[in-house]
């Protein structure tokens, strides 16, 4: 489907660093050392409610990681997906009584709008779950080849356990897998099933629900399906980075892995594995299901500054959990005032050790927080205490480091 446009991308006249990324799989830093172009996937949103600041928080931190490896000299294909029809999905469009295609459409052009207006950098591949089915049925032979895939009554179940590396990215004993299965999406107690952990790859149709054709009978793909026939026909098998939200840790990125590993033995399905922190709000989880939401949406209709929501996210390392407030919203607006103030005043202390660390920053681990701090000492040295030009030492500072706010942490001030 049709992405969103893409912000400017000022060229640095410095290369960034190699970026470092925690791996959930082997829970330690790897250096990624992209060869050739650099392949990310991230899990996009189910869109039947827009888009919330926990959802926001991911995006941002990865487009952290696509900037960065940009800013280091790769070139970069990033793919991205909606699912376009799920449960979740369903269920909202039939309690609010419209159309679930509808639904999906308006969620997801919101969403759009959202990402163009936090400067996210938009995937080269973005695609909906509806439209990866020819994909998803390809996915489907081929593990049925594989003798993975089983039959309870009408529906087919990948087995878990024919990938030989079966829990090897989430590192988890089964007692928590089983609880985190049936948390988030999957069956345990479904009778007939070889293994509680099995996942289900085509769900046949059932009254009052959408269904397309398939070898199999109709019927419409499950969910980690969906996810491994996008990124491996986008990326192929070995990508660099798979990353998301740590909910999806368990079971999603685990059996994304074993679908793919199984259709295409001896190789991995991604290099790495990269999770963001969840956000909270009152107390919980921001969650459509929960329904304490912050959305992006409704601040840019307030008027807030998307740059401000931006930094807000920024603040806060990607792999912590946090809580948003308000409050800490409202600091963002005062700090983009108060950067504005310095970057107007053309001269200002030296620039080049502030790109530099804030370069060095990111490339650590997406280090966000500490290359916000790094430019704040730069803006408190180039404005005095009374708010005028203290530091006048660089001519040509505000350029270069306006530039380097929008390279690398995407904001255009
Ligand atoms: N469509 C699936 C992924 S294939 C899905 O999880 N959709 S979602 O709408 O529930 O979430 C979209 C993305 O936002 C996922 O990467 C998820 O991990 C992340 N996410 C969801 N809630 C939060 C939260 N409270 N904090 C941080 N990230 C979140
Ligand atoms: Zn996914």
């Amino acid at each position: 489907m049709r992405a969103w446009p893409a912000p400017e991308f000022p060229k640095l006249p410095v290369q960034g660093p190699e970026v470092t990324l925690y791996d959930t799989s082997s829970r330690g830093r790897v250096e990624t050392r992209p060869e050739g172009t650099a392949g990310l996937y991230v899990c996009g949103i189910t869109p039947y409610d827009a888009t919330h600041m926990g959802h926001a928080n991911t995006y941002v931190a990865f487009d952290l990681l696509h900037r960065a490896w940009r800013n280091a000299g790769h070139a970069v294909h990033y793919a991205h997906n909606v699912t376009d029809v799920d449960d979740p999905l369903l269920e909202r469009a039939d309690k609010v009584g419209v159309d679930w295609v509808e639904l999906a459409e308006r969620e997801t052009e919101l969403y759009r709008q959202d990402m163009a207006a936090l400067r996210v950098l938009p995937p080269q591949t973005f695609t909906g779950a509806v439209e990866s089915i020819p994909l998803v049925i390809t996915l489907i032979q081929q593990l049925q080849e594989a003798g993975a895939v089983y039959r309870v009554d009408d529906d087919l179940y990948f087995s878990v356990t024919a990938d030989a590396a079966f829990g090897e990215e989430s590192g988890l004993v089964r007692d928590v897998m089983l609880e985190l299965f049936a948390e988030r999406g999957g069956d345990p107690e479904r009778a007939g099933k070889k293994d509680p952990l099995d996942a289900l790859v085509w769900r046949a149709e059932r009254p009052d629900e959408p269904a397309w054709e398939s070898p199999f009978g109709r019927g419409r793909p499950g969910w980690h399906i969906e996810c491994a026939a996008i990124a491996l026909d986008a990326l192929g098998t070995g990508f660099t980075v798979q990353a998301g939200g740590s909910d999806l840790v368990f079971p999603h990125h685990e059996i994304c892995a074993g679908h793919v590993q199984v259709a295409r033995p001896g190789e991995r399905f991604a290099q790495l594995y990269s999770h963001a922190g969840m956000v909270g709000y009152l107390g919980e989880k921001m969650s459509k299901s929960r329904g304490n939401l912050v959305f992006v949406s409704a601040l840019r209709n307030a008027d807030i500054d998307p740059m401000a929501i931006r930094l807000t996210l920024l603040r806060h390392h990607y792999r912590t959990d946090w809580e948003w407030t308000d409050d800490q919203l409202f600091a963002s607006v005062d700090t983009i005032a108060q950067w504005r103030q310095a970057l107007a005043l053309g001269a200002g202390a030296p620039s080049a050790p502030v790109v530099a660390d804030v370069l060095a920053a990111l490339a650590d681990d997406l280090d966000a927080p500490s290359a916000v701090e790094r430019v704040q000492t730069w803006v408190d040295q180039t404005l005095g205490r009374a708010g005028h030009l203290a530091d006048a030492s660089d001519p040509d500072a505000t350029v270069a480091v306006a530039t380097m706010l929008d390279a690398a942490l995407g904001l255009r001030l």
